[in-house]
């Protein structure tokens, strides 16, 4: 292989800065406390009998009848048969061109594989052109659920008129200089105002609370044989995820400046018990850059179709940012579930097994991997290595500035 001198050195730097890390890891408990992603989400995990965060087993299918002779019922202690004849209000959803048919179609099997089959709950599928009679047959054939397609309202998707194009190409043209990822797309900035504003107000998800979002091209990785939508609704939850990770700052240069002036404008909105510390390592005056990774989403439509979330979108999307700058659902939701509802709402569904390329959540204790019939290595995660890596370098600017 030729490698050019550049190329040498960068490789030579990446060797000595991975090295340290690992080291810095096994040497200091601060930094390795620091860089730990699982301290991070801490508040939310789960899956061991300490945790009360753990799916409780009463979701779970009681096991099979014995063979023994006992007049026994096979059901453990405390099983509630009724949560296994109850279904939630909820369904599956995937915003998709007819272009991703392929990608979604992979996406869907493995849902229903892993999870739906089991429970029959439907799907709707959106795009703001019409869905294409071939993308409808070959997603209707994937399961015995109602599914659904719908068009989304030219309202809903492309740039309002208020928006100054002149301002918003201006960005997108820097963003490109900069070789900021989608910087110079308009339908991928549509896409994010779509997802953080609209899309609960479709008339094809109006009859429904729950959701479980599904992009094309992912995967799952374990059997999922618990109702996550009925621990959503029992438990009182507003938000499940399985990832988290830190935003791209060029793309939201002004977004944490609004949510402090919101704060201020509307303090009735932020909620006893949030999980500010969630987003911020200072109390609010900076974003830490953490969010939710919402391309997997499983979480309460009526809390977006609610008064604090109606009002934060609304001066969000006053402010222009989706299109000034580039605004992503991700960051967006997960501010507003972080703000305006308790941390103990927020779910860490640790059991679901889930990977959008280029990171995958694997199930962390070995029963939960089992139970699963996971398909994914716990041990290559590299999710996590990369994003305790960008931690390290964050402890290590944080030690000196304090130095
Ligand atoms: N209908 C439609 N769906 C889109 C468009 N752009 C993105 N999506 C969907 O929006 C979701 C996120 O887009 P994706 O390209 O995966 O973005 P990424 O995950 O941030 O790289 C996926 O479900 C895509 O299928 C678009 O222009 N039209
Ligand atoms: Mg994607």
């Amino acid at each position: 292989m030729n490698v050019s001198p550049v190329g040498r050195y960068i490789i030579l730097v990446l060797v000595i800065l991975i090295g340290l890390h690992s080291l810095l890891s096994f040497t200091h408990e601060g930094y390795n406390s620091a860089t730990s992603i699982s301290s991070l989400t801490s508040q939310w995990r789960g899956s061991t009998p300490s945790n009360p965060n753990a799916i409780p087993e009463d979701y779970y299918p009681p096991p099979p009848p014995s063979n023994s002779s006992q007049t026994d019922t096979g059901l453990g202690a405390g099983t509630d048969l009724g949560i296994h004849q109850r279904k939630a209000n909820a369904t599956f959803v995937m915003l998709a061109r007819n272009s991703d048919i392929d990608g979604a179609v992979r996406s869907m099997r493995e849902a229903e594989d892993r999870f739906n089959k089991k429970f029959g709950y439907p799907w709707v599928f959106l795009n703001e052109e019409p869905f294409t009679d071939e993308f409808k047959k070959r997603i209707s054939v994937l399961t015995d659920a109602p599914v659904h397609f719908g068009q989304i309202p030219a309202s809903h998707w492309y740039q309002p008129s208020w928006i100054d194009e002149d301002r918003a190409a201006a960005s997108r043209n820097a963003m490109v200089s900069e070789n900021v990822i989608y910087g110079g797309s308009v339908s991928y900035r549509n896409m994010c105002r779509f997802n953080s504003g609209f899309f609960f107000k479709h008339d094809l998800l109006q009859p429904f609370r729950y959701y479980w979002r599904v992009e094309p091209d992912v995967h799952f990785h374990c059997d999922v044989d618990f109702d996550p939508f009925l621990f959503m609704q029992d438990q009182q939850k507003i938000y499940g995820f399985t990832i988290t990770m830190y935003e791209y700052e060029r793309t939201i240069t002004t977004l944490w400046d609004a949510v402090k002036d919101f704060m201020k404008d509307y303090p009735q909105y932020v909620s006893p018990g949030n999980a500010m510390n969630f987003l911020s390592d200072n109390g609010g005056s900076r974003y830490n850059l953490c969010h939710f990774w919402s391309n997997f989403e499983i979480a309460d439509m009526d809390f977006w179709r609610g008064e604090a979330y109606s009002a934060f979108f609304d001066y969000l999307d006053k402010r222009g940012g989706f299109y000034y700058e580039r605004w992503g659902d991700a960051p967006v939701h997960s501010i507003a579930a972080a703000l305006f509802a308790r941390s103990d709402q927020i779910h860490f569904f640790n059991e679901i097994g889930y990977e959008h390329n280029p990171y995958t959540h694997c199930p962390q204790g070995d029963e939960t991997w089992k139970r699963g019939k996971c398909s994914c290595d716990q041990g290559r995660s590299f999710g996590e290595f990369f994003s305790s890596f960008v931690l390290g370098f964050k402890w290590v600017l944080d030690e000196l500035g304090r130095g």
